[in-house]
């Protein structure tokens, strides 16, 4: 061993227990950590030996150790950085990502040929190689984009001269993709490099515009399966649907596209006529509608998912002669898919025009489809010169997605130079002079129906003769002035007044009838007419009014005495001693949460509090809107039951609840003089009727009654128990418009302000005749005792006031017997309550009253085994 290494071994043996990190830096020099003492004593303890041998090393030693180590510590450290530091280059920085951008360009000096719309021809491949080599020089003109450059592919062709659509892919370094995207969202500089580079280019382009793009679209382009191309007809309707659409469901993990094209010149209308893919979830299927032959975003016209029913209209225009629809899948998930169908109709050549009279209508372009995008439209309204003009929007949807109503950045309306977006209920926009302007814009993506709206002259010293004008210049019944209700859409109804002695001045300035004081509803909107009524700090209020400080909230114990307190245990369910408000599981335990059955959580240790949940669920989902008014759509109701008398047709509703029983009401089965209702062979039931006039659809089950059991406590006088179960002589088939709705528990819980679905058949106002289309009303659960003084103390606990209390809305003859549906969390719908008796239809605080269901849920049991 030569010197320098004795010495090296020396302080490196020394050393050994200073740290486990020396020992792994030394282990990488083997030469040097060769130590014959330590080896000679075998023991590791050797170490203590040393200074009795050397003294002098010892009075050294502690200083140089500590040196050496830091030296080492140091050296491990930048060592280390430095391997961090490559791994981070190498791997992470350096690492290529795959970019794809969707793009399209203008070529000037080029005529359109048709057999540039057949992608396997030599005419489609010639073009197609210049506008790639052309593309191909504008990338490389570019040191952000050209060197990154993988490939380009000409997807398709279209007039004006002609409009090629492309897709390039980039490989980037992750630190340079930034770059590359600045570069290809610059539309200008893109076109300069053409210009500058290129001075005599065979091509001769502009609007060259690419944007980002989901980098599977180019495995799809690339694997032409999934892949249609499709040039209407004149005079023709085209269809087309998803793979093996309707006898089997599309594929998974599919990219599909149709490339639709017209004549030039022509738009395209496309209507899906059955839609019914994955409900609207983020990363489940989806088809996008998009006016372009790119995928790209600024282009799109429509996202579309879930399923519609036939009735919605689901029509969309483009604006020019080209439309494309992609399909894209995930991997699970299959449904039946679409049927749509398109036609070329002229381009529309002007929008708007002079309108002039006393009064008229006018709606968006195609209305009610959607209106086509990158339209402008000014209608110039002229009223006689001694008249002022009005314009009503009676039905307004201008919505896109994503854009705040208060800015319209995109698509809106302008009167009077304010703009209007969004989707709004009818209002009225007044002038003082005797013309007014309405202008509408749509832009290049997402479109709605649009708006119907009528224009009508008014006389300026009384806009509203006999009545009252609103600020916003609708006119209402005078009566509806401060009477606590909001009749105008800008409240200016109910403000300035003075409160009468029946009246509750809120702290905002509205009078409240007195009786909305202290029932638990924020009426006055401020929630002053509730401040009042306030337990203390850190008290909580029982339903029955007491005051019980916080912690005793679901503890267990029924601390208000009507069980309110443990009755809303979000969370996991506990078990708690049984009462009115906790829900008894089948093993009798009793738990702590509101409305647990078919949550989709087990909160009962047996599960019997998911056991039989099929059941609430509708065939169509909620993003169906009406137009026009209260018809429903058809499956939106699939529990709903007409029940007809032989010769009489409708008389009542009721609701399926198993494959073989339904719910109704006492009070439509009772004798008459001549008619003996009570007998079940006169009755038939329709399951899956939408429109009266229809009743031999293939989608309708026609059912005979088997038997009908009243309830025994029915008094035909109160009206109290007003229910039946009625026994059908075969069982249905469940299918989209037939399925049952599901029966709350006893302890469920429908608190009073909560909203709630009527149907029927029944007539559309007091004394009026019946519905042809079944009619839906959301109507809103009204606080028993206040709806006792409203009825004149004619409720029982067996009875559930709901309705509008301004009037307006409400079950009428006819609907008597049908569903009173509450959609809970679970987006399940339970039957709340059954049609039973009002004064009048839709009277102003004249709420309509329904039986309790929960109040003779066990009896429904008892007799139909549901
Ligand atoms: C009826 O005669 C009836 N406004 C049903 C409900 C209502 C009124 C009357 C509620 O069948």
């Amino acid at each position: 061993m030569d010197e320098e290494k004795r010495f090296t071994c020396f302080l490196d043996c020394s050393s050994r227990f200073l740290s486990h990190l020396v020992h792994k830096a030394r282990s990488s020099f083997p030469e040097q950590t060769h130590c014959p003492l330590l080896e000679m004593n075998g023991l590791e303890e050797g170490v203590e030996f040393l200074p009795t041998m050397n003294p002098k090393t010892v009075e050294k030693r502690g200083p140089k150790r500590w040196v050496v180590v830091t030296v080492v510590l140091i050296a491990i450290f930048l060592f280390s950085l430095l391997v961090g530091l490559l791994v981070w280059h190498f791997k992470y920085r350096n690492v290529p990502v795959q970019k794809v951008y969707n793009g399209h360009l203008r070529i000037l000096n080029w005529n359109f040929l048709d057999a540039y719309e057949d992608s396997s021809s030599s005419q489609f491949a010639m073009l197609s190689k210049k506008v790639k080599s052309t593309v191909e020089e504008i990338y490389r003109s570019n040191e952000n984009i050209g060197p990154y450059h993988k490939e380009t592919e000409i997807t398709a062709f279209s007039e004006g001269s002609v409009i090629a659509y492309y897709w390039s892919e980039f490989m980037v370094p992750k630190h340079k993709a930034e770059a590359l995207d600045r570069a290809m969202a610059n539309k200008q500089s893109l076109m300069q490099m053409l210009t500058l580079k290129s001075r005599n280019p065979a091509l001769k382009v502009e609007s060259v515009v690419a944007f980002p793009a989901d980098p599977s679209i180019v495995q799809a382009s690339r694997n032409n399966s999934c892949s249609f191309s499709l040039h209407a007809k004149e005079g023709e309707i085209t269809s087309f649907t998803t793979p093996g659409f309707p006898n089997s469901p599309y594929p998974n993990n599919a990219r599909c596209q149709w490339v639709l094209r017209a004549d030039a010149d022509s738009i395209i209308s496309l209507t899906f006529k059955t839609f019914d893919v994955e409900p609207c979830s983020e990363g489940n299927d989806y088809i996008k509608v998009y006016n372009s032959l790119s995928p790209v975003e600024p282009h799109a016209l429509v996202t579309l998912c879930g399923s519609y029913p036939p009735s919605y209209n689901l029509t969309f225009l483009s604006s020019k002669n080209v439309m494309l629809v992609t399909l894209v899948t995930n991997a699970e998930g299959r449904r039946p898919g679409f049927r749509a169908e398109f036609f070329q109709l002229p381009k529309i050549k002007s929008c708007g025009g002079t309108l002039k009279g006393t009064t008229g209508t006018f709606t968006t372009p195609f209305y009610p489809a959607h209106y086509p995008p990158n339209l402008d439209c000014t209608w110039d309204i002229e009223v006689p010169s001694n008249k002022n003009v009005k314009v009503r929007f009676n039905l307004f949807y201008v919505l896109e997605p994503g854009v705040p109503i208060a800015t319209c950045t995109k698509d809106y309306v302008e009167v009077s130079n304010t703009k209007y977006c969004g989707e709004r209920p009818r209002f009225v926009v007044a002038s003082n002079t005797n013309r007014i302007t309405v202008q509408f814009h749509s832009d290049q993506s997402y479109t709605d129906t649009g708006f119907s709206a009528e224009f009508l002259s008014y006389d300026s010293s009384d806009p509203c003769p006999g009545r009252f004008t609103c600020k916003t210049g609708r006119c209402i019944d005078k009566a509806l002035r401060c009477d606590g209700w909001m009749d105008c859409s800008d409240a200016s109804d109910e403000r300035s007044c003075n409160c009468t002695k029946e009246q509750f001045r809120c702290s905002n300035g509205w009078c409240k009838s007195l009786m909305w004081v202290c029932d638990g509803v924020n009426d006055c909107g401020d929630n002053s007419d509730e401040e009042q009524c306030k337990c203390p700090d850190k008290n909580l209020k029982c339903r029955n009014g007491k005051c019980i400080p916080e912690d005793q909230k679901c503890n267990g114990k029924d601390d208000c005495g009507d069980g309110s307190d443990e009755n809303d245990c979000v969370g996991a369910a506990k078990a708690v001693s049984c009462s009115e408000y906790t829900y008894k599981c089948r093993s009798n335990v009793c738990v702590s949460k509101k409305n647990p059955e078919c949550d989709g959580t087990p909160d009962c240790a047996d599960n019997s509090d998911e056991e039989n949940c099929d059941c609430g669920i509708r065939s169509y989902s909620k993003q169906s809107r009406i137009v026009g008014g209260l018809d429903s759509e058809v499956g939106e109701w699939p529990w709903q039951v007409s029940l007809h008398v032989e010769g009489q047709g409708h008389i009542c509703g009721a609701s399926l609840v198993s494959n073989k029983w339904l719910v109704s009401a006492a009070h439509c089965f009772q004798d008459e003089m001549r008619i003996r209702y009570s007998d079940s062979k006169l009755w038939t039931a329709f399951l899956g009727l939408h429109d009266q006039s229809q009743r031999t659809h293939e989608n309708i089950q026609k059912r005979k009654i088997e038997r009908i059991i009243t309830h025994p406590n029915f008094n035909d006088f109160t009206y109290d128990y007003d229910i039946a179960v009625l026994e059908l002589q075969s069982p249905v088939t469940f299918s989209k418009v037939v399925r049952p709705i599901c029966l709350p528990d006893p302890t469920h819980d429908f608190p009073s302000g909560k909203d709630l679905w009527v149907t029927g058949w029944g007539a559309t106002s007091e004394g009026g005749s019946g519905a042809t289309i079944l009619q839906k009303a959301e109507i809103r659960i009204i606080n028993q005792t206040q709806c006792n003084s409203l009825l004149a103390n004619q409720m029982t606990p067996r009875m559930m006031c709901v309705g509008i209390l301004t009037g307006g809305i409400d079950a009428c003859q006819g609907d008597s017997g049908g569903p009173l549906a509450s959609v809970e969390t679970s987006s399940r719908m339970f039957l709340a309550g059954v049609v039973s008796w009002g004064d009048g239809c839709a009277r102003r605080n004249k709420p309509g009253v329904y039986t309790r269901v929960t109040h003779l849920r066990d009896w429904i049991k008892q007799h139909s085994g549901v």
